[in-house]
């Protein structure tokens, strides 16, 4: 490869940046049950480590984005948190509320149809937005689970114009420093309607929030057949993309590793925001670019080290596309000639450049196979074996 692929490559994967998930390292599972991991991570500390332990080996995922039910317990210091992440080689990224899994929220949380229990909610995001300011996290990043599963149920409009009000409230406590993302998901939990169930509402509830609310797009959060990168333009033309939350799907929400089912449709993502920032004289715009998966059968950090060495691969292809030579296609309707520009791109083995980027910053080429010979997933097994037994994990991933 020309010296001019190798440094456009290089660059691309020096401003790349990926949030590991917390919960990326905990046992997860779907509503049929749980498949226990020796090494899982059963504490904070423990996300934090393996995070780190990812970082160390990748050199491009500084940050972890915390739960902060599943993360945080009643009177955590906020500034131990920060120092155990600083101790991991990492810092605290976005902070997720957790508005789907208290019994108050049967029908809802910021959309229940009973004052009280919305206003509890809101409690909530107002403690999850002090708790990022405290850990100086810029980022919150609310995902909506409510909604209805029957026609007649609530009603849609209602509902829409309560949210309204609690995200407008919202906007007001944020710092100057914090971004509240509004993720958006067509089903699940809600199986009728939900209420922020696709990037139009994300964007419209994010614009009547204020400046510093933007969409998150969860790549797993749309119906069959969608065009993610389509909505990436148009959020990207507006200024109103805030960040990702990556993973892959067969069929809906699967939370499966980044490319494991479609390669192709992460790399026209990329492509999207490489052309804007051809078009913008090269300047990128700020995006988050986060995991957002649940490793049900995969080896917890292995697929985190798999999905992040994709993601680099991906991005560091869709940076090849001509954007110039794409152009003139495009004027000159040669529809072949720009398809073949972008699989060309698309099929270019970039693995030689991304080995020689590793490798100058004192990385192993392969971060999987440096993982698998460090010993570390057999030292936190043992230890983690013995805390599930004190815990009285069962096999069933619940408390006994
Ligand atoms: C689930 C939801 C959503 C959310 C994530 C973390 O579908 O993607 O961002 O949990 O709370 O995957
Ligand atoms: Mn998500
Ligand atoms: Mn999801």
């Amino acid at each position: 490869m020309t010296p001019e692929i190798r440094l456009r490559i290089h660059e691309a994967l020096d401003r790349f940046e990926i949030e590991l998930p917390s919960w990326g390292f905990a046992d997860t599972g779907t509503r049929f049950g749980k498949f226990l991991q020796d090494g899982a991570a059963i504490d904070l500390a423990d996300k934090l480590a393996d995070a780190g332990e990812v970082h160390k080996l990748t050199g491009c995922c500084p940050k972890v984005a915390v739960h902060v039910l599943w993360d945080f317990e009643e009177g955590d210091d906020p500034a131990e948190v920060a120092r155990l992440a600083a101790r991991h080689g990492v810092k605290i990224g976005s902070i997720n509320p957790n508005l789907f899994q208290d019994q108050d929220y049967r029908l809802g949380s910021l959309c229940n149809p009973a004052a009280e229990i919305r206003a509890r909610a809101c409690r909530h995001i107002e403690d999850s937005i002090k708790l990022g300011q405290s850990l100086e996290s810029e980022i919150v990043t609310l995902w909506l689970a409510d909604g209805t599963n029957y026609p007649g149920q609530g009603s849609i409009r209602a509902r829409k114009q309560v949210l309204e009000k609690a995200l407008e409230e919202f906007h007001g406590k944020l710092s100057e420093e914090q971004t509240f993302l509004i993720e958006y998901k067509p089903f699940e939990p809600a199986f009728y309607h939900t209420d922020i169930a696709d990037w139009g509402m994300s964007y419209i509830y994010a614009k009547k929030m204020g400046p510093q609310a933007k969409v998150l797009v969860d790549t797993g959060h749309h119906y069959q057949g969608q065009n993610i990168e389509q909505i990436v333009a148009w959020l990207l033309d507006e200024d109103m993309l805030g960040g990702f939350h990556f993973n892959d799907r067969r069929y809906a929400d699967d939370d499966l590793t980044l490319g494991s089912i479609d390669p192709y449709q992460i790399f026209r993502i990329f492509g999207e925001i490489h052309g804007y920032a051809a078009s913008k004289d090269g300047r990128y715009p700020g995006i988050e670019y986060m995991v957002d998966q649940s490793h049900n059968l995969k080896p917890k950090i292995e697929a985190m080290i798999e999905t992040v060495m994709t993601a680099q691969e991906l991005y560091a292809k869709a940076a090849l596309i001509d954007f110039g030579q794409l152009e003139k296609h495009q004027a000159s309707g040669e529809i072949v000639d720009a398809e073949r520009l972008m699989k060309q791109a698309f099929n270019k083995d970039v693995s030689g450049e991304i080995a020689e980027w590793r490798k100058g910053r004192g990385l192993s080429p392969d971060p999987l196979i440096a993982f698998r010979e460090s010993g570390y997933l057999e030292r936190i097994a043992a230890d983690r074996l013995a805390r599930r037994a004190a815990l009285g994990i069962s096999e069933s991933g619940s408390y006994a």
